[in-house]
């Protein structure tokens, strides 16, 4: 018989993050000239650390730093490059009082940040690199496994699935599965949808829609849908910067749907609404005498 899921509950490097209690946030630090949101923003060590500070700040419980755009359409690059720019700024992150996560799928750049203080890897190929695997399992850091079709060159050319959120749900539950029989330890992984990762704007509301069946696996759930194009299928052609609101509904469903991690570029408005998504849907019914002290509106 198959032992049951362990309550969620996250070891990176000497921080511990109790997953059950309330939605995490994971801050995103990106060190790109060409993200999607916000490339270039982030010009040295320096500024990625004052960015980092004011997330720890507003309230951040991880920070994933990655170096490579994954935009639809980006190319990619070599690991030196990705390593030039990726730690000596992680070396300064790692000091500050908070779990850092390295968002890459070369093994070779996530072994060097393992070894300059990352505690945890993002991998958007969802493991898919022999290497990555055995690298997970021999340093026993928590692994983010996301879903994706293709590669982000190729991704949203007519993505097509039958039922998306079952497809998802079983190649990630597929992916899992070979990272255990790899030697990573069912507690350190935690599945993610993949949301913009070759879907069409329909397969992403239905995997936000539907993510319970994705929670219902027992293992963590993690989601990014902060300010990707999907959301202007609604909103009409916002600047991602713009799409905060849209953001904070896709993160409120989210939440009240069983993600447990939330990846966002915006902090401080992202954590409010999952705090108030998590106590809505935790909220204690109360004792008829608390009742009466109840504030009026
Ligand atoms: N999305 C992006 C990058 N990494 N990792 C996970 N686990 N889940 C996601 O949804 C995800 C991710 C894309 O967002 P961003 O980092 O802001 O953009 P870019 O890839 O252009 O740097």
């Amino acid at each position: 018989m198959r032992s049951p899921l362990p309550k969620p509950m996250l070891h990176c490097g000497p921080f511990r993050l109790k997953l059950s209690l309330r939605p995490h946030i994971m801050g995103i630090i990106n060190l790109t000239p060409d993200s999607f949101s916000d490339g270039g923003l982030i010009k040295n060590p320096v500024s990625a650390f004052q960015r980092a500070a004011t997330m720890l700040k507003q309230g951040a419980d991880i920070l994933d730093v990655g170096a490579e755009s994954t935009r639809p359409g980006a190319l990619p690059i070599s690991v030196a490059e990705e390593k030039r720019r990726l730690l000596p700024a992680l070396k300064r992150l790692a000091r500050l009082p908070i779990p850092i996560s390295v968002d890459t799928s070369k093994p070779e750049v996530a072994a060097a940040a393992l070894e300059a203080g990352a505690g945890m890897i993002n991998d958007i190929t969802g493991l898919k690199d022999p290497a990555m695997l055995r690298l997970a399992a021999r340093r026993r850091v928590p692994v983010v496994i996301m879903h994706m079709r293709g590669a982000p060159r190729s991704m949203q050319r007519a993505p097509r699935y039958g039922n998306v959120v079952s497809k998802v749900r079983h190649e990630l539950l597929a992916a899992a599965r070979r990272a255990q029989s790899a030697g990573v330890k069912r507690e350190k992984i935690i599945l993610d949808p993949g949301i913009g990762f070759g879907k069409t704007p329909v397969h992403n509301f239905l995997l936000l829609r539907e993510l319970r069946q994705l929670a219902n696996t027992g293992y963590p759930i993690l989601v990014g849908p902060s300010r990707k194009s999907f959301l202007t299928a609604i909103l009409g052609p916002l600047p991602p910067r713009e799409r905060i609101w849209g953001t904070a509904a896709a993160v409120t469903l989210a939440v009240a749907h069983g993600a447990r991690i939330i990846r966002v570029h915006d902090v401080s408005e992202m954590r409010m609404a999952a705090q108030v998504a998590h106590a809505i849907q935790h909220v204690k019914i109360p004792s008829r005498r608390e009742n009466a002290k109840c504030p009026r509106k």
